[in-house]
C-alpha cells in the first residue's frame, strides 16, 4: 500500500522534481532551494536521531525564523516525531509550563537563552539554532534520508491553545489533520507552484506554519520569507509576488502606506486575512486602494481553518468569513441543547471534518467536554449564517482576547494578579484597539486599606509574561460587577472602557 501522502511526502517530491526552484527569497537576496532545504532538514533529522528522538517524540522549538527553522519542522515530520513550536516571546516561567505538559525529548532555543533552559529538566535535550543556522542543530554534517511511515491517524504537532478554563491545552493534530486542509485550501484559493507568497507571520502558529508554509511546501510554490511584519518591506515586495496572509493587523497598517496603490498592486492576486475579526471599513478601504477584496477566513488551532470567502464564483463580504472548506461541516447550535438554529439567529459555532484534531494532549476529559456525540467540536465562536449561506461570527463564548492575532487568555493574567499581596481580585478584559484589534486592560480591586500603582502591578506581571500578553492599561475599582450568581460580569466591564483606547494612534 502507498505511504499515507503527508506534507513532508508532498516537500519530498517537489524536492526530487524541481530541486533547484528557489523554497526562500530572503530579504537579502539570497535563495534557498528545495533541495538545500531538504539538505539541512535531513541533517537535522539525523541529529535529533542521535539525541535520541523516536516516533511519537515531542520536538520543542523556541527560535528566531529562519528557513532553518522551517528545516527543523521538515526534519521532525520526516523522522515521525511530533512539532511543538513555542512562541519566542515566551518568558521562562511560560517555557517551564510547557515543557512539563508536553516533556519533549529535545528542545530546540536561539543560542542566547541555552542557559535558560540548559538544567530546567532532566532527560531533556536542548539544542541551539540562530537566525543564522548557527548552533549546536546544525554542528554535524552526518545526514539521514529515510521517511518515516506516517499514518493520518499518528500526531504532527501539538500547538498550546488558550482554553476556558484552566492552563493552556496542547492541541494534538495529525499527519491527516494538516494533509487534509492544505489539500483543501489549495483548492479553494487555487495555489499552485506558479505562487509566490508573501510570508511575514510567526511560524509558531498555525497561521504561519500550517496554512502559510504547508500550502507554499505542498504545491512546490516559493515565498518572499521575512523575519517578521514590516509594512515597507511588504510592499515592496508586491510587485514580484502574488500572495499575502496576514491577520488583521497587517492590513490596518498596511492601509497606511501611500505606496499601496492598484497600479503596485498589479502581480498580486489574493490577499488573506484570518486568526482575527477584520473590520469591514479595512476590507472597503483596502478594494478601494487597491482593487482587491481582501478574502477572510476562519479557522483555530484545533480544526485548522473550516470556512473562506470564495476566490471565485460569489462576493467576499466584509464581515462574513464565507463557507465551510471542501469535506468540512459547519452548524450553529443552541448552546445548551445543542440543537440545529436556523439561519440567521445567533448561536455556537461547531465543526466535524478531517480538519478537526485529534484532541488535547493527555487531557482525555477536556477533549470530550468539547465535542458532540457526533463528532462535532464546539469552538466557543458565537455565529450565525447569513442569507447567502455565509457565516458571520459575531463574538465568542470563551474568555479570550485576540490581540493582533495572538490569543491572551484572561485567567492565566488574572491569576497572577491575584497573587500580588496588593490585589484582592482582578478581572481581565480585551477592549477595542484600534491597531491589535482587541488590547488587554486588568481591573483591578485592592486588598483593603492598599493602593497598588499601575507600575508596580504592570511590573509585576512582567516577569511572568510575555510582552503581548502584559496588560496595556490598569483600573483601581472598589468593586466587580456580578450577576445574582456572583459571577463577574466582563460584558459589563467591556462596555465601560470600550473607549479607552479611542483616538490611540494606530
Ligand atoms: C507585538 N506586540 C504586541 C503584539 N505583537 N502586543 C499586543 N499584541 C500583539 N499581537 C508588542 C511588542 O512586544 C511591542 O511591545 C509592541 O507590541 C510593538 O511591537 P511591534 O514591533 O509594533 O509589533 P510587531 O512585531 O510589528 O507585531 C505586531 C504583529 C504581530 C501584529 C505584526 O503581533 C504578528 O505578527 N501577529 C500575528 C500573530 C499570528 O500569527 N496569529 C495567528 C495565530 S493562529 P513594546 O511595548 O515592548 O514595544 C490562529 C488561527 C487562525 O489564530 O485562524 O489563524
Ligand atoms: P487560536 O486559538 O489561536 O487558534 O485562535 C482561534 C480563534 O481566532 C477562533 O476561535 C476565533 O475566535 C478567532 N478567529 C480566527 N479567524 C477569525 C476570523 N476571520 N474572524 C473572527 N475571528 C476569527
Amino acid at each position: 500500500m502507498a505511504p499515507y501522502p503527508t506534507i513532508y511526502r508532498a516537500f519530498a517530491d517537489h524536492v526530487a522534481r524541481q530541486p533547484n526552484k528557489a523554497l526562500f527569497e530572503l530579504p537579502d537576496g539570497r535563495t534557498v532551494s528545495y533541495r538545500e532545504t531538504a539538505e539541512i532538514a535531513h541533517r537535522i533529522a539525523a541529529r535529533l536521531l542521535a539525541d535520541g528522538v523516536a516516533p511519537g517524540d515531542r520536538v520543542a522549538m523556541q527560535v528566531p525564523k529562519s528557513p532553518e527553522a522551517i528545516a527543523l519542522y521538515l526534519a521532525t515530520l520526516q523522522i515521525g516525531g511530533v512539532f511543538l513550536p513555542l512562541n519566542t516571546a515566551y518568558t521562562g516561567a511560560e517555557m517551564r509550563y510547557f515543557l512539563g505538559d508536553a516533556q519533549p525529548r529535545v528542545l530546540v532555543c536561539a543560542p542566547d537563552r541555552h542557559g535558560d533552559y540548559a538544567d530546567v529538566q532532566e532527560d531533556l535535550v536542548v539544542e541551539t539554532l540562530g537566525e543564522s543556522g548557527d548552533g549546536t542543530l546544525l554542528r554535524d554534517e552526518d545526514r539521514h534520508e529515510e521517511i518515516f511511515a506516517a499514518d493520518a491517524a499518528d500526531p504532527a504537532a501539538i500547538l498550546y491553545t488558550s482554553g476556558t478554563t484552566g492552563r493552556s491545552k496542547g492541541a494534538v493534530l495529525t499527519h491527516g489533520n494538516l494533509a487534509a486542509n492544505c489539500e483543501a485550501l489549495l483548492e479553494a484559493w487555487q495555489y499552485t507552484g506558479d505562487d509566490r507568497l508573501i510570508h511575514a507571520l510567526p511560524i509558531f502558529h498555525i497561521h504561519g506554519l500550517f496554512v502559510a508554509a504547508n500550502m507554499t511546501l505542498a504545491a512546490g510554490a516559493s515565498m518572499h520569507y521575512l523575519p517578521k511584519f514590516d509594512t515597507e518591506a511588504i510592499v515592496e515586495l508586491m510587485p514580484h509576488a502574488t500572495v499575502l496572509m496576514g491577520v488583521p493587523t497587517f492590513y490596518t497598517r498596511l492601509l497606511k502606506s501611500p505606496r499601496l496603490t492598484a497600479e503596485h498592486c498589479a502581480a498580486m492576486r489574493l490577499f488573506v486575512s484570518g486568526s482575527a475579526p477584520l473590520l469591514a471599513s479595512d476590507h472597503e478601504a483596502f478594494a478601494a486602494r487597491t482593487g482587491h477584496a481582501i478574502l477572510e477566513r476562519y479557522g483555530m488551532t484545533e480544526t485548522g481553518m473550516n470556512t473562506t470567502n470564495p476566490y471565485e464564483g460569489g462576493p467576499r463580504k466584509p464581515g462574513t468569513v464565507g463557507k465551510s472548506l471542501p469535506g468540512t461541516e459547519i452548524r450553529v447550535v443552541d448552546r445548551e441543547t445543542g440543537q440545529s438554529l436556523p439561519d440567521g439567529e445567533v448561536g455556537i459555532v461547531e465543526v466535524r471534518g478531517p480538519n478537526v484534531f485529534s484532541g488535547y494532549w493527555q487531557m482525555p476529559e477536556k477533549t470530550a467536554a468539547e465535542f458532540r456525540p457526533d463528532g462535532f467540536f464546539i469552538t466557543g465562536d458565537m455565529g450565525r449564517i447569513d442569507d447567502d449561506g455565509y457565516l458571520c461570527i459575531v463574538g465568542r463564548d470563551k474568555d479570550l482576547v485576540i490581540s493582533g492575532g495572538y490569543n491572551i487568555y484572561p485567567k492565566e493574567i488574572e491569576e497572577l494578579l491575584d497573587s500580588h499581596p496588593k490585589v484582592l481580585e482582578s478581572a481581565v478584559i480585551g477592549v477595542p484597539h484600534p491597531e491589535f484589534g482587541e488590547t488587554v486592560v486588568a481591573v483591578v480591586v485592592p486588598t483593603p486599606g492598599e493602593q497598588p500603582q499601575d507600575r508596580e502591578l504592570l511590573d509585576y506581571v512582567a516577569g511572568d509574561l510575555a510582552r503581548f500578553k502584559q496588560p496595556r492599561a490598569v483600573r483601581v475599582v472598589d468593586a466587580l460587577p456580578r450577576n445574582v450568581m456572583g459571577k463577574v460580569q466582563k460584558a459589563e466591564l467591556r462596555k465601560r472602557y470600550a473607549n479607552l483606547f479611542d483616538g490611540v494612534d494606530a
